[in-house]
């Protein structure tokens, strides 16, 4: 890892590199110096994202956008360049790295201790969303084309449901039956987009609680990160995609179902934080179709969970034999 780290401008001699975090899609280190910087680290996963280098000028675009602003690096992602400038390297292997700084002084969750942690994470995303609120959404580059098309990821299931390739159609009858009975509801969103009832703004999309920091005294909302997926889509999905992770007091790969439920509460907690920072930007129809959000967002990943399983695990990050499979379980329950 030695002369991939080399190649990135850091300040220090290198003293660690560890693996880091819970993502589920590209391999994260931390990197420790004898300088009190620290860096994170990352091989991005070039089978999900099939142009590394407009996924990275979508994300040097953003930041750009959000520095101009006037927040600093625990406030904004902050790429480390590589010693000849580049925002990451294209290593003659085959593999693409890229550096950040570390938020320092922060935090990240995968479950809230608290309800203010979830409300801080509210306002997080709120705000970020109100900050790309003026940003071009034509300099961006779609990285997952039909990422939240909740259809066209029915129709992968369908394909998966066909194929069978790992014969564990046999394991999942309850779950496919549970996924083809709520299919009927997968369109409602994109149908509304299609008939120009809602907006199309530059969204996240994957507003899971560990991809915002919070300052480790004040528990405040500090930095948006993993933004892989920064993209035009709907405010209604990255609502719900933090609904569907953060509302519940159970882990996204809970195995026993009963501590899986949603927690009005806490969907009131996130609501207010986020109409809070970017309520105002957002039309009535968006507004009305938040509830909606959580329930096709929380369906869609269980849906994607379960084809993953059918596929034999090739797309999300797993560490268990039937791990998809428990995390499309949990969110089938939420739903
Ligand atoms: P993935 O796409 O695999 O989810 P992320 O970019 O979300 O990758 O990074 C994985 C984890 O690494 C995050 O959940 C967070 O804990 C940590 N992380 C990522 N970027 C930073 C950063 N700039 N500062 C501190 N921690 C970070
Ligand atoms: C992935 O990258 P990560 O772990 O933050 C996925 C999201 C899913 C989430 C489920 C690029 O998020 O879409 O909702 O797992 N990211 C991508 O936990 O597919
Ligand atoms: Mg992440």
């Amino acid at each position: 890892m030695k002369n991939i780290i080399d190649r990135f401008n850091i300040v220090g001699n290198v003293l660690s590199c560890e693996p880091y975090g819970f993502g589920h899609i590209n391999s994260t280190y931390k990197v420790k110096t004898d300088d009190p910087h620290k860096y994170i680290l990352q091989k991005i996963n070039s089978t999900i994202f099939s142009n590394i280098p407009a996924l990275m000028s979508n994300i040097e675009a953003v930041t750009d956008h959000l520095k101009s602003k006037g927040f600093d690096s625990r406030h904004v992602l902050t790429i480390v360049r590589t010693l000849d400038d580049k925002a990451f390297l294209s290593h003659e292997d085959g593999t693409f790295w890229r550096m950040y700084e570390f938020v320092t002084d922060s935090i990240c969750l995968n479950q809230s201790e608290s309800p203010f942690d979830f409300y801080q994470s509210a306002k997080g995303f709120g705000t970020f969303q109100n900050l790309l609120a003026d940003f071009d959404a034509n300099v961006l580059v779609e990285t997952i084309p039909l990422f939240h098309h909740t259809p066209n990821r029915y129709k992968n299931l369908h394909e998966a449901i066909a194929k069978d390739s790992f014969d564990r159609l046999k394991n999942v009858k309850n779950e496919v039956a549970f996924a083809l009975e709520q299919e009927q509801y997968s369109g409602l969103m994109t149908d509304m987009l299609k008939n120009g009832e809602l907006p199309l703004r530059v969204t996240h999309n994957d507003t899971k609680l560990n991809n915002v920091m919070l300052d480790a005294v004040s528990r405040e909302a500090l930095c948006v990160i993993d933004l892989d997926t920064v993209m035009p889509g709907l405010v209604a999905n990255d609502f719900g995609d933090s609904i569907r992770f953060g509302a519940t007091p159970a882990k996204e790969d809970e195995q026993d179902l009963s501590k899986v439920y949603l927690s009005l509460d806490l969907f009131d907690v996130y609501a207010k934080g986020f109409l809070e920072t970017c309520g105002d930007n957002l039309t009535e129809n968006e507004i009305n179709t938040l509830p909606l959000g959580a329930k096709l967002m929380t369906l869609e990943c269980g849906v994607r969970f379960l084809t993953d399983y059918l596929n034999g695990d090739v797309y999300f990050r797993t560490t268990m034999t039937h791990h998809n499979l428990y995390r499309a379980r949990t969110q089938f329950k939420l739903v």
